[in-house]
């Protein structure tokens, strides 16, 4: 089984995407997502100037083979372009291993361990009564578990709340379309650690007491905090039973996450931003995360996530992929059938894509009863539409950045 063609697609439909496509000389064709948020066009060269020249030609069937090749081959290790970009080539070729097999990618890799994936959503609101219907809106659309993300008083802009970009950027009241925002120059927002940490507990005070004790809240601390504000921060915290704290500090320092773990039972989430298993190492050893929040797409594709999560279950580490909607839905295709297979699941952040996504890769995963179930389709379940595809080229988009009052740069 041969690669005879390999293509590189950047798509905009709501927001930029770049995908590979693999075709075999039997036919077959294989999807694998090399999306970067804010970065796409330095992956989409990498791809097509470094690996494509080297896949043409070269056995569809040796996965473990080529992805240690092109890990190793390149000497130039790791870091986010090469990792998305040896991830796209993994995925495609368990597309194309799945769909000769004429089996979906979750029976290649061992079979079904539940039902289907818990998932949540982002309810998010600058006042508590929007931040209520929010979370009432995802109730009925089926969320089981929902992440809890809110406006702190003095500050205009903050990550993760929908109605400020309707407001402030003339949008969708939906920041997870476009949370790289297009345009020539990312926007500036701002941020105060001390205002957040004294407003945040009131917040889940208030939802616990509108929700009730039983639904799981997660909250994303988005890398803002230094150590000793993010034990502070997990500690007020623990009254509310949170799932998880996620990105509570920079993930680059993880002895932070030590002093972080001396003063909360606050369950901890981390590393969407990590690329390798050696960025989860020490942190799982040590026992100082509970989730691994690496996705698919930036982790170097199927293979290396498998071996990452096997080597979590040994310290009782799961899952925690990341879902937003810069992964495609090729990505999330290829997470949720490593989700449905490993014993070590926690929960899959899912946000909707755009009707223009939906048109352009045709999916089959399901939604049902807060479960989600990439479906029965041989590889990973999803066909992109390149015609559909063509009628959006790229947009420049950036992500946002943030400025402390007096002018400082700061983690957005
Ligand atoms: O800001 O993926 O948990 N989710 C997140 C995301 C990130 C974006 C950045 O590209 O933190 O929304
Ligand atoms: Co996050």
């Amino acid at each position: 089984m041969i690669i005879e063609k390999a293509e590189v697609i950047v798509t905009s439909p709501d927001r930029n995407f770049v995908t590979l496509k693999l075709t075999t000389d039997e036919g077959h064709t294989g999807l694998g997502d090399a999306t970067l948020n804010g970065r796409e066009l330095a992956v989409a060269t990498y791809l097509s100037e470094h690996i494509v020249p080297l896949l043409v030609g070269s056995d569809a069937s040796r996965i473990e083979d080529t992805w240690q090749f092109l890990y190793r081959s390149s000497y130039w290790r790791r870091g986010p372009v090469t990792m998305a970009s040896i991830a796209a080539v993994d995925m495609a070729l368990w597309d194309i291993k799945g769909k000769a097999a004429g089996m979906p990618l979750y029976q290649l890799l061992g079979g079904a361990s539940r039902r289907g994936l818990t998932a949540y959503g982002h309810a998010s609101g600058k006042e508590l009564p929007e931040l209520f219907d929010s979370v009432r809106e995802h109730l009925d659309e089926g969320y089981r578990a929902i992440r809890i993300q809110s406006g702190v008083p003095g500050l205009k802009a903050i990550y993760g709340i929908a109605s400020q970009s309707a407001d402030t950027f003339g949008g969708e009241a939906r920041y997870d379309h476009e949370p790289a925002r297009r345009g020539e120059k990312p926007v500036e927002e701002d941020w105060d650690t001390r205002a957040y940490l004294k407003h945040l507990p009131g917040v889940f005070e208030a939802v616990r007491n509108e929700f009730g004790p039983d639904i799981p809240l997660l909250h994303d601390g988005h890398h803002r905090m230094t150590p000793i504000q993010a034990a502070k921060l997990g500690k007020s915290l623990e009254p509310y039973d949170l799932f998880w704290l996620e990105d509570c500090t920079p993930a680059e320092n993880q002895e932070a996450l030590k002093l972080v773990r001396q003063h909360t039972t606050t369950p901890l989430a981390i590393g969407e931003i990590f690329n390798t298993v050696w960025d989860f190492k020490d942190l799982i050893r040590d026992q100082l995360i509970d989730y691994v929040r690496g996705a698919v797409t930036h982790m170097g594709g199927v293979t290396p996530l498998k071996k990452t999560m096997d080597y979590a279950a040994l310290y009782q580490v799961k899952s925690g992929f990341h879902g937003p909607t810069d992964i495609s839905p090729v990505g999330m295709a290829a997470q949720m059938h490593v989700g449905l297979a490993i014993h070590n699941f926690g929960m899959q952040e899912y946000m909707r894509h755009g009707a223009k996504t939906d048109e352009v890769f045709r999916q089959s995963f399901t939604w049902t009863d807060g479960l989600l179930h990439p479906g029965d389709q041989p590889g990973l379940g999803v066909e992109l539409d390149q015609d559909e595809a063509g009628k959006y080229p790229y947009e420049r988009a950036y992500l946002p950045y943030n400025r402390l009052a007096d002018g400082t740069v700061h983690d957005w």
